[in-house]
């Protein structure tokens, strides 16, 4: 059987609105053309409570794809939520659940009979005389994951080809909480492993066997290892998959390298690189590194400029992290040097305090302020120098 693993479509997210919509369709059309059956491992909506033309545009999406001809059919689920025999098969992944556990959007369209929700259920698919089962583990609190797998202890249907589909963070791949579920932590002996929630293409091995998150049909994060959007074929009988790249909004990432720069420089520079990226793509994604050094009055009023001037014709989003800015570093090195400026610190320090001094209108007659402020900026503690300092004014 040829299944279709279409992950994370996030429609109705805000900033490419209509990219989640055109991408999640040309990549759920592609699916019923090359496969007999689609598993969504989560995140179909964006949000727990879509707006309603959120909502028909899943309800469109999916009813157009009920009416389609599949390779397989539903001839078994244990589910609550299974009102179709049509081989659409998912669960809500951490953008659709609800704290309560209520209805979500997924499952309206569960309900409604556009899909199936196999949360914490078997489905069996069949096309010829060939099974495959899907446990499905809808997404779930990461530091709930392990215990709430543990409670359900999911298991293998014998001879059928098992496939367990869940929506989590994975730690291995991304080492940031100490929450996060491990591969061991998965249930052992399904034939195929699936997830949703990364947002970019992985393929691990689980108990011997694949693991593979699709990563999701729109960009989102916008980081530099998010280009590729797609989905995957996976054949049961060759134990191999295919990456089927859709046609996604142009990510173009650069980075511009500046010495001594000042902001005109910069300004111009980047447009010069900007304009160049952008030749013959409509309304791309742009990202520009900056790197290097440069002596700039001001970053944020430069990328302002830079983000009005491609309002209408580029999504543009300027990182200058890395771009260092010369003036600080000259103040850095001349505190380095013991000075600020011309002026050494002890001196510049010495100033200071005979300035105050005449603000509090000390009596320089009585007593030598130079040494005063010597015994005071000696390196010792703060008491000592205070001590020795009260000894030579004799208070
Ligand atoms: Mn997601």
């Amino acid at each position: 059987m040829k299944i279709a693993i279409v992950s994370d479509l996030h429609l109705g997210y805000d900033t490419f609105r209509n990219d989640a919509f055109n991408q999640a369709m040309q990549a759920l059309d592609m699916a019923n053309e090359l496969a007999d059956a689609v598993l969504i491992p989560g995140d179909v909506f964006d949000r727990h409570y879509p707006k309603p033309d959120v909502i028909a545009e899943g309800i469109n999406l999916f009813r157009n794809l009920s009416k389609k001809r599949w390779g397989a059919e539903v001839i078994e689920v244990n589910g609550t939520h299974a009102f179709t025999d049509v081989p659409i098969v998912a669960i809500p992944g951490n953008h659709e659940t609800t704290v309560q556990n209520s209805e979500n959007p997924l499952t309206l369209l569960a309900l409604a009979g556009l899909l199936i929700d196999t949360s914490h259920a078997h489905t069996v698919l069949q096309k010829g005389s060939e099974k495959v089962a899907i446990y499905g583990f809808g997404s779930i609190a990461e530091s709930s994951a392990k215990q709430k797998l543990s409670e359900l202890q999911p298991k293998p249907i014998s001879g059928v080809f098992n496939i367990f589909m869940f929506h989590q963070t994975m730690y291995e791949l991304m080492p940031f909480n100490e929450n996060f579920m491990r591969m061991n932590d998965l249930p052992s002996n399904f034939d195929l492993y699936i997830c949703g929630h990364m947002h970019n293409f992985y393929e691990e091995t689980v108990h011997g066997k694949k693991l593979i998150i699709p990563g999701s049909t729109v960009l989102t994060q916008l980081n530099d290892i998010e280009k590729r959007k797609g989905f995957i074929i996976f054949d049961t009988e060759s134990y191999s998959y295919e990456f089927i790249e859709i046609n996604s909004r142009p990510f173009l990432i650069e980075t511009i390298e500046f010495k001594d720069a000042d902001d005109i420089q910069i300004l111009s520079k980047c447009i010069d690189e900007i304009d160049k990226l952008a030749k013959g793509h409509e309304k791309p994604i742009i990202k520009i590194h900056l790197k290097g050094s440069a002596s700039i009055m001001n970053y944020s009023l430069l990328i302002q400029k830079l983000k009005l001037k491609y309002a209408e014709s580029i999504y543009l989003s300027i990182d200058a992290s890395q771009l260092t800015d010369k003036s600080i570093d000259k103040n850095l090195e001349e505190l380095r040097d013991n000075r600020i400026g011309e002026m050494p610190i002890k001196q510049l320090g010495n100033a200071l305090f005979i300035q105050k001094l005449n603000d509090l209108e000390f009596d320089f007659s009585l007593t030598d302020a130079n040494t005063l402020y010597e015994l005071l900026s000696q390196e010792e503690s703060k008491e000592k120098a205070v001590k020795k300092s009260r000894e030579f004014l004799n208070i």
